[in-house]
């Protein structure tokens, strides 16, 4: 377990914040065992996910994708939310104003105790129709077969945002309302590079918000905040959490 050197300034600005919010990322979950998409266990670079995240891939070969899909709701039934959530979920119970806007799609951070989540690219566990758009969850897939139908007749798939689709208005708009009021922004494993949720940081920088960086490489944006922490966010959140507590039961003595 290493050791971080946390400043005055942001102890300080985490103690006396009302509003923080945090953009997450598949290193978040990387602890829990799902190997994130870029990062040196990413899994895109083997099965070339971009392809696979697409409606063409989709509407050409649907059962490839699926299968995809069902490969890796396997793996997240069989993981469990780690400290990185957990304090996530601490901070939630203690801001009066405390959201998270997420780019997985996991549903860690409700299995950890968060519920002020906007999922920017959807929930893998949730599935919908390409046409009439009815959620239809509880469908089976086994490798070989067809997939799924709806009673409409139309193709069920994850109910994810793929590349050069939308995101759902409401949840991207909450997730710029957040950023541009918060007073400490955390964007935290994410490698920064997937839009429109790489811009959040940016946004909440320009409104006045301290910036924090928790990646365990550099990204795009480790020289746009105000503080940049690499290593891994099971073992640095938990930490400056602590530290964070520790200042506020001082302050009550
Ligand atoms: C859209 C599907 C338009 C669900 C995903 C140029 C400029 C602006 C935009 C674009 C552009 N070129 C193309 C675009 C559009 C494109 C885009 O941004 N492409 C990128 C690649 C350039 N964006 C889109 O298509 C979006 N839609 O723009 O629509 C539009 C407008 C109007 C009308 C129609 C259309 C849609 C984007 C959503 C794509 N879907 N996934 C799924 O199956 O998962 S994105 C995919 O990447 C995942 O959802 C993932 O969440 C997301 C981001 O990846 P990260 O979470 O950052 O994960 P990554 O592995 O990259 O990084 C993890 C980091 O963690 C690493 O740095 C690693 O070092 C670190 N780490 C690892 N372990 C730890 C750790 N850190 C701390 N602790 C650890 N233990
Ligand atoms: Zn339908």
């Amino acid at each position: 377990m290493s050791h971080f050197y946390f400043s005055n300034t942001l102890v300080e600005k985490l103690s006396t914040a009302r509003h923080v919010v945090a953009l997450t990322g598949a290193g978040i979950s990387a602890e829990s065992g799902i190997a994130t998409f870029r990062g040196a266990d990413g899994i895109w670079k083997k099965l070339k996910p971009e392809e696979l995240a697409s409606m063409e891939t989709f509407m050409c070969n649907p059962d490839l994708v699926w299968e995809w899909y069902e490969y890796r709701r396997k793996i997240i039934h069989n993981v469990t939310p780690n400290s990185g959530h957990y304090t996530l979920a601490k901070m939630e119970k203690y801001y009066p104003y405390f959201s998270i806007s997420t780019q997985n799609v996991d549903g860690l951070h409700f299995r950890a105790g968060n519920k002020n989540v906007f999922e920017l690219h959807g929930n893998i566990l949730r599935n919908r129709c390409v046409v009439c758009g009815r959620k239809v969850n509880d469908v089976e897939f086994k490798k070989g077969e067809k997939i799924p139908r709806c009673e409409c007749g139309g193709m069920i798939r994850p109910d994810v945002v793929w590349f050069g689709e939308m995101l759902t208005p409401e949840v991207l708009y909450a997730s710029f309302e957040e950023a541009a009021t918060a007073d400490v922004y955390f964007s935290i494993g994410t490698s920064a590079v997937v839009y429109p949720a790489a811009m959040l940081p940016a946004e909440a920088k320009k409104n006045g918000a301290y910036v924090v960086e928790i990646n365990l490489e550099p990204t795009p944006l480790s020289t746009q905040v105000d503080e940049s922490f690499l290593g891994k966010v099971g073992e640095i959140l938990p930490q400056l959490w602590q530290l964070v507590e520790m200042k506020n039961n001082q302050d009550c003595e």
